[in-house]
């Protein structure tokens, strides 16, 4: 992959200096057993800079892409919740730096978080909703998913884990800034893991591509490339504002048509781009 040099995309500068900094919990935040096990080293030190990164979504179009050997090319790849790569690798690669994690996904039995051989020797990052007002007192005593537990047998069973929590406030700056840029009114619910990812790494990366965030030609009903549910909104949006996060993404694509809608990824020089 290739880091473009001559393009200049205001959005992502812009984005760059208006958007408040990435910011996960720390164990000053609160004094509580949550924080108590937040790792002592950050998810990433601040020299960890890469050229390129990969964001993959979790979209039915990526099935019959072709894009696995293209996307373990990258410096970084992030995935979402539990995509597995096994057996899908033709389409998506294996490589793995990162995994941002919903709460449902480190709390409901079924994702069998604690044990589960996906979620071992990569960094990982998890998300709970609080509401928009709420302090951090307010959210850990009635998270959304009650994923503390979880959280912590899990950071128990794996000390050298480097498992981090976003900051709850982080992602309403971070909804702030997509309705700032948005015309039409969207619901006051968070960003999804997606665009999360997307913040999260604009400020170490030189260029960040997005894999069918922008469903291509492939486009199907289907919501997931390891599964056959058919659902719409995961593509378009239901409850997460999905629909005006790619429209800000797009419009800070730097790559041709025919890279977006045929072969399947958008691109976006991070703040480390010498445009921004
Ligand atoms: O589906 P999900 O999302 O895990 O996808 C991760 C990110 O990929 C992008 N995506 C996904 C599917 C699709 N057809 N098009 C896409 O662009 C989105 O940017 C999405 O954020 C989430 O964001 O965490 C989410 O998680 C799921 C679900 O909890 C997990 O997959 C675990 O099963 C949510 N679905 C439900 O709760 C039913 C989804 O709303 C958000």
């Amino acid at each position: 992959p290739q880091a473009p040099n001559n393009v200049k995309s205001d959005w992502t500068c812009n984005m760059a200096s208006t958007v408040e900094k990435f910011r996960t919990l720390e164990k000053n935040d609160i004094d509580h057993l949550l924080t108590k096990n937040i790792p002592d080293v950050p998810l990433f030190d601040d020299n960890e800079v890469f050229e390129t990164c990969a964001i993959i979504s979790n979209a039915a179009t990526l099935r019959n892409s072709n894009l696995g050997y293209f996307i373990d090319q990258h410096d970084l790849v992030l995935r979402f919740n539990n995509a597995p790569t096994k057996g899908y690798e033709k389409d998506v690669g294996s490589k793995t730096t990162i995994r941002i994690l919903n709460s449902q996904v480190v709390t409901k039995p079924q994702f069998q978080f604690v044990s589960s051989p996906l979620y071992k020797r990569l960094k990982l990052l998890m998300w709970d909703p609080s509401n928009y007002t709420s302090s951090i007192n307010e959210w850990i005593k009635s998270p959304e998913h009650n994923f503390i537990n979880n959280y912590i047998s899990f950071r128990k069973s794996n000390p050298k884990s480097n498992f981090h929590i976003v900051h709850p406030q982080y992602l309403w700056r971070l909804w702030d800034y997509i309705q700032d840029h948005t015309t039409a009114h969207i619901r006051r619910n968070p960003p999804s893991s997606g665009f999360l990812g997307l913040a999260m790494l604009l400020p170490r990366c030189t260029v960040v591509n997005m894999f069918e965030f922008i469903p291509s030609e492939r486009m199907t009903h289907r919501c997931h490339y390891y599964h056959e549910k058919v659902d719409l909104t995961c593509t378009f949006g239901i409850w997460h504002p999905l629909a005006a996060e790619k429209l800000l993404m797009l419009t800070a694509n730097t790559m041709p048509d025919q890279t977006v809608f045929h072969t399947g990824f958008i691109s976006i020089p991070g703040y480390k781009s010498p445009i921004c």
